[in-house]
C-alpha cells in the first residue's frame, strides 16, 4: 500500500470524532488544574485559604493563554480555575474542540510547570453558549461561586486551626447559613467584607487599547499608532456593574 494510501485509510480514525462549533456560537474554554489540593498543600505550600504568590502563577498563566494565538476576549481565574472567553467569530482550527481544549491545555500546563518548577496539570472544557445572556450568566456563575468557595474556605481553616478535624470542619460549614458563616469570622477577627476583593470575587483579565505617539524616522513625523495591553482588574464589580464591563469587553458583531 503507498503512502497516501495508507494515509487515507488511517486518517479517518483520527478525525472521526473531530467536532466544530457552530458559526456565532460563544465559546468559553474552562482551565481547572489537576489535584491542586495536593499541589498547594505537599508540594508547593502555599498559604490557607488564599496565596498571592498562587494567584499571580494564575494570572500569568492566564495572561499567557490571551497571548497563545487565539482570540480571547477576557480570561477570569479564581482559585485553580481559569476561564476564558473567544471572539464570537474565532476561526482558528476551523472551531475543532480537540484543538482548542489540547492546545490549550497544554499551553497553560507548560506555562504554570515553568513558572512553579513543578509539574502542575490543567485540564480543559469548552462551553457553547448560544447567546449573550448566557455568556453574562456564566461569569456570574463563576463569580458566585468564588464568593461562595471564599467564604466557606475562610470557616473552614479557622476550624481546622482550631483543631477541628477536616471532615468536622467541613460538616460544620455544611450546616451553617450566610450569616453565621459571617457572624463566626467576625467572632474570630475576620470582617469578611473587608478581605481583598480578589480572594472574593476573582480576577479579570482583558485589553486595553490605547493611542501611542512616535516618531516616524523615515519621513521624520510623529505618527500615532494603536496598540493594546493586558489589564488586570483585582477589584471586579458585581452585578449590573459587572455585566456594564463585560458589555464593554464583549463587541455585539
Ligand atoms: N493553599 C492554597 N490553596 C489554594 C489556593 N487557591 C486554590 N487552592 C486549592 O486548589 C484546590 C482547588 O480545588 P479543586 O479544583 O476542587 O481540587 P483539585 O484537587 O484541583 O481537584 P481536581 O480539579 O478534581 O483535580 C483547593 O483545594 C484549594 O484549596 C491558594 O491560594 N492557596
Ligand atoms: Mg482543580
Amino acid at each position: 500500500m503507498r503512502l497516501n494510501e495508507l494515509d487515507a485509510k488511517m486518517r479517518c480514525f483520527e478525525i472521526s470524532n473531530d467536532f466544530e462549533i457552530l458559526p456565532e456560537i460563544y465559546m468559553i474554554a474552562r482551565l481547572d488544574g489537576r489535584g491542586f489540593t495536593k499541589l498547594t498543600k505537599e508540594i508547593h505550600p502555599y498559604k490557607k485559604p488564599f496565596d498571592l504568590e498562587f494567584s499571580n502563577l494564575m494570572v500569568e498563566t492566564s495572561k499567557h493563554l490571551m497571548n497563545c494565538g487565539f482570540h480571547i476576549l477576557y480570561a477570569y481565574t479564581q482559585s485553580d480555575e481559569i476561564s476564558l472567553l473567544f471572539h464570537k467569530k474565532e476561526t482558528a482550527f476551523s472551531r475543532k474542540t480537540r484543538k482548542y481544549i489540547s492546545i490549550l491545555a497544554g499551553e497553560a500546563s507548560a506555562k504554570f510547570s515553568l513558572l512553579l518548577g513543578s509539574t502542575g496539570v490543567f485540564d480543559c472544557r469548552i462551553s457553547q453558549l448560544p447567546h449573550r445572556e448566557l455568556v453574562m450568566d456564566y461569569f456570574r456563575w463563576r463569580s458566585e461561586d468564588a464568593l461562595r468557595n471564599s467564604l466557606n474556605a475562610y470557616c473552614y481553616w479557622k476550624l481546622r486551626e482550631e483543631n477541628k478535624t477536616a471532615t468536622q470542619a467541613f460538616d460544620f460549614v455544611k450546616g451553617m447559613s450566610i450569616s453565621n458563616k459571617n457572624e463566626f469570622l467576625f467572632k474570630r477577627g475576620i470582617n469578611f467584607n473587608d478581605l481583598p476583593l480578589w480572594q472574593k470575587r476573582g480576577i479579570g483579565i482583558y485589553w486595553k487599547t490605547f493611542e501611542k505617539k512616535w516618531i516616524n524616522k523615515d519621513i521624520s513625523k510623529e505618527v500615532i499608532t494603536k496598540q493594546r495591553e493586558l489589564i488586570i482588574n483585582q477589584e471586579l464589580p458585581m452585578k449590573e456593574k459587572y455585566f456594564n464591563l463585560l458589555n464593554d469587553i464583549i463587541p455585539f458583531t
